[in-house]
This record gives structure tokens, sequence and C-alpha cells, in this order.
């Protein structure tokens, strides 16, 4: 490949003798000329900018002077075309030459441009010529760029990233760095490249580690050292995701849920990123969904939502009347904008996805006084700690079944009503009734430390509906036996 780099500070790119680029040089892959802008002059003071037309601060660079420069190392100058070297025309109806033209590619940095990234890298490294053109002061008259395009010459206007730099030669720097590394031969080992592209696709990299195992006070993760590859395999992928959630919300955003197993899936979970099923109209991406308390913004948008849901988990025998009436009854936005402004009486934590709205929410009935017997007195009977507050009300959207959400809501909700105390009691145990054939959901509770402690019976209109309740104990546990979900037996970082 030849590069060629224009800049009126050639010394700039000096730093393109050494490394990787400087052995690629010396070694006939890589082509690189760096000229001095200055050359293609022809004023006494070798000036090469201008005021700009229109006013305003600075100087912007001259297009003739580049236009000389770009057609002389692009080849594009008007006399090659006009006449071409002897014996290259072809006869009418003869066939195309077997070998494709050359392809050249005229590369003008600015912080105006499209961001260069490294897919950009990848496809300019199958380019025969990159021309960099180095602008400084404001930059370059914008009819350079038009004017190669014109002509024929594929233009890119790169950025680096949204911050100022004073010119372009840092990016030419970059852009030669990352394309020099993909051409055949530069890099000695090019099974690193493989992993780069087959690797965790769309994933920062996992942290890496070397001698020795303990530096700083710090030890190098065990599992690191174990032996298990299918375990360092296992962490590694867990480490990536994990960084990209925390760093870079655009890609997480951006991930493919196809290649996204149930692993992947409760680790961007625990970073607040959920797989939604997929919608007729769109494909699904992971969403950022957020756990808050419930303030009286909310009470239209989640009336909405229980309504939405509530009939979906009624059993199948259930009347549609009576499941409509209940919900006049109950999951009115009244009902909930009453719920939202007594915060003694209840907790509602939302399970907020931004623009998308709530995807889900708890409603937890909370005792007035540590003496307050549950609501009905066959649960009494079964819930012994005390105080004891009810989950009432666990209502993901249908999208977010399965996805991660319901479970976040109940930790959320465990952690907040652990918090909570009642008399100067802390509160000692969260209960609740499940439809004693929904066992899908009766397992996701036990998932969540819920333990079934016994059952109740009641009226949905005409039919008697009977449920299990199960008790999630929030005292705090003691010993290596603690109840899942405390912060009790965590593990703690090395230091
Ligand atoms: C090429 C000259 C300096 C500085 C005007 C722009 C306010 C225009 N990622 C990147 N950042 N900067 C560059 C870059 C900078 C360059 C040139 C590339 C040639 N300059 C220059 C300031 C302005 N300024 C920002 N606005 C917010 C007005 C040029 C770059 C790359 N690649």
């Amino acid at each position: 490949m030849r590069i060629d780099v224009l800049t009126i500070f050639p010394a700039y790119l000096d730093a393109l003798d050494l490394s990787l680029v400087g052995k690629a040089r010396r070694d006939g892959l890589l082509d690189l000329r760096v000229h001095d802008l200055r050359d293609w002059t022809t004023d006494r003071h070798r000036t090469v900018d201008d005021t700009p037309f229109g006013g305003g601060a600075g100087m912007v660079m001259r297009p003739d002077v580049w236009g000389k420069a770009l057609d002389d190392v692009l080849g594009t100058a008007p006399a090659a075309e006009v006449a071409p070297a002897a014996g290259t025309a072809r006869a009418a109806g003869a066939a195309p030459a077997a070998t494709a033209p050359p392809r050249r590619v005229l590369l003008v940095p600015t912080p105006s441009g499209e961001r260069f990234t490294q897919a950009l890298a990848e496809d300019l490294a199958a380019a025969d010529q990159l021309v960099l053109a180095c602008g400084r002061y404001e930059g370059i008259d914008a009819r350079v760029a038009e004017h190669y395009r014109h002509t024929g010459v594929e233009v890119h206007e790169i950025s680096l990233g949204d911050y100022v730099l004073n010119g372009g030669e840092v990016a030419a720097l970059v852009v030669v760095e990352a394309v020099a590394r993909l051409l055949p031969g530069v890099i000695g080992n090019p099974a690193s490249l493989v992993e780069e592209s087959h690797g965790a696709a769309g994933l920062l990299e996992y942290p890496v580690y070397t001698k020795p195992p303990v530096w700083a006070g710090l030890a190098v993760p065990e599992v690191l050292t174990s032996g298990d590859h299918g375990k360092v395999a296992r962490w590694r992928r867990d480490q990536a995701l994990a960084r990209t959630a925390e760093r870079r919300p655009d890609m997480v955003a951006r991930l493919d849920p196809a290649a996204l197993d149930r692993a992947d899936r409760a680790v961007l979970g625990r970073h607040g990123w959920f797989v939604p099923a997929p919608a007729a109209d769109a494909a699904p991406a992971p969403v950022r969904v957020r756990v808050r308390r419930g303030t009286a913004a909310d009470a239209a948008a989640l009336a909405e939502l229980a309504a939405a849901t509530f009939p979906l988990a009624c059993p199948p025998h259930m009347a549609e009347a009576d499941v409509q009436a209940f919900i006049a009854a109950h999951l009115t936005a009244a009902h909930f904008a009453a719920y939202l402004a007594d915060d003694a009486r209840y907790l509602v934590l939302v399970a907020d996805a931004g623009r998308a709205g709530p995807v889900g929410y708890t409603l937890t009935v909370l005792p007035l006084t540590a003496g307050e017997e549950p609501d009905a007195a066959d649960v009494a009977a079964v819930v012994t700690a005390r105080p004891a507050a009810e989950l009432s009300k666990v209502y993901v959207r249908p999208a977010f079944q399965g996805s991660g959400v319901a479970g976040a809501l109940l930790d959320a909700t465990v952690a907040e009503a652990a918090g909570r105390a009642v008399d100067d009691r802390q509160l000692a145990a969260l209960w609740l009734g499940t439809n004693k054939a929904n066992r899908r959901a009766q397992r996701s509770y036990s998932r969540h430390g819920f333990v079934v402690a016994g059952l109740r019976r009641f009226r949905v209109g005409e039919s008697l509906e009977e449920d299990v309740v199960m008790v999630r104990d929030l005292r705090p546990a003691t010993g290596p036996g603690a109840a899942p979900g405390t912060a009790v037996g965590e593990t703690t970082p090395s230091r």
C-alpha cells in the first residue's frame, strides 16, 4: 500500500519511523511518503493560508495550493487525463483490462468529519493508495473535498472524536497506525487479528494480567490461575459484558440478542440492561431499565400498565367481566395516585425504561404499626414474622417477561423493604399471595428468597381462588447459611 501525507509540519510524522509501522516501511510492505505542503507554493513567503470569506477569526488554507499538491500525489493532474500514455488507449469493443483501476482514497481530517472507526480502517486497508490532507488553522477551503469528490476520487472527511485538535497530523498518525497493522505481513502473529475480529464481538475487552501474581497488595483473579479454561472463558466474557455495560451504553444498545446466552443476560441484568421479546416492528436490542421509587407523575402510566398486564395473569376460567370489574375497582390512575401519595402505607417501585416509560412495577403494602395484622386472618396465621409487609403486585409488561426485569424489581423491593422500620422495628418479612397454578411465578419468587408458608382462599366475582402464600425473611442473616439476596457472604475485593 502507498500512503501520502501532506502537511506543513512533516516532522510531526517522524514517529512513523518507529515500531511496527517503521518496520513495515523498511520491509517494503508500506510505501509511506510524507510531503511538505509548502513545496507546492509559488510565492516568496510560501503562503498556504488566507483570511476567511464572510469574516470571522483565524485563517483558512488556500484551495489552489492544496489542488496542486493533491493533483501531484493522486496522479489526477489534468494533463495526465487529456493525454494518456502511448499504448494505454483501448480500441472500441476491446475486452476491458483484466486488472481493476487502482483505488485511491483522499482522507481529510476535520473536527466536523465522520467518526474514524475500525470498520473504516478495515475498509481502507484494501485500498491501493491513501492520501491524508492535514489541515491547520481553521481548516482547508471546503472546495477542496468537493472538487475531488466531483473528480471521482473517494473522499472521506473524518474526525477522531469530539474534542478540538490544532490540525490533522494526529489524525494522520492514527489512520496510518490503524490501517498499517491490518496489512498482510505487518503484524507478526496474525492470530491476534483473528481473535480481535472473532472475539467478543461488539464488546470491550476483558482485563488482562501477568506476573507477578500479587502486586501492590492486589492478587490476580483466582480463576485465571485455576487452569479451568471453561471458567476462564466465562469469567472473561462476564468482565467484557460488565465493562461494556458500565462504560459504553452505546455498544450495549447495539448488541445482537441472538448472541447473548442466559449467563450474558444475567450479567447485563445486574447492570440494568434487559432484552425484551421481539416485537412485530422491531428486532429486540438490550434496553436500559432503571428501578426507582414511583412519584405522583407515574399514576396514569402505571394504571395503563396494570390494566394491560393484569388480564394476562388471570386464570383462563375467570370471566372477562370480572377481570374488567377488578381493574375498574383497583387499578385506575386514581388508585395509583392514592398509593403514590401515601408513602407511609405504600411502597411503589417502577422499572423505568426511559423513553419507553414504565415496563413494570411493584406495590408493597406496609403495616402502619408493628402489631398490625396482615390483611387476611388466614395469612396472619402463616406469616409469623412481625412486622410484615405485603408484596401486593409485581407487574411486568409482556415484552419484558422473562427478561429479568421482574427479578430486578424483586431485588430492589426486598432491599427497600429491608431498610424500612415500623414503630422503630425493622420490617421482618415480605409476604405475597400468588395463584396456586402459577408454578412459573412461584419458581421466580423462590429464586429471590421467598419460601412457601401456606395457602389462602379468596373470591374474585363468582370464582373461589386459591393462592400460595410465600414469605421472604428480611432480617439480616448471620453466618454462611445466609438467605440469598443479603449482603452477608457476598464476595469482597482482594484488597
Ligand atoms: C483537522 C485544523 C484545527 C480547530 C473550529 C471546531 C468550534 C477548526 N477530532 C478532531 N478534532 N479536531 C480535529 C482537527 C482539527 C483541525 C484540523 C482536524 C485542521 N484544525 C481546528 C478548530 C476549528 N472549531 C470545533 N467547534 C466546536 C469551531 C479547525 C480532529 C480530527 N480529525
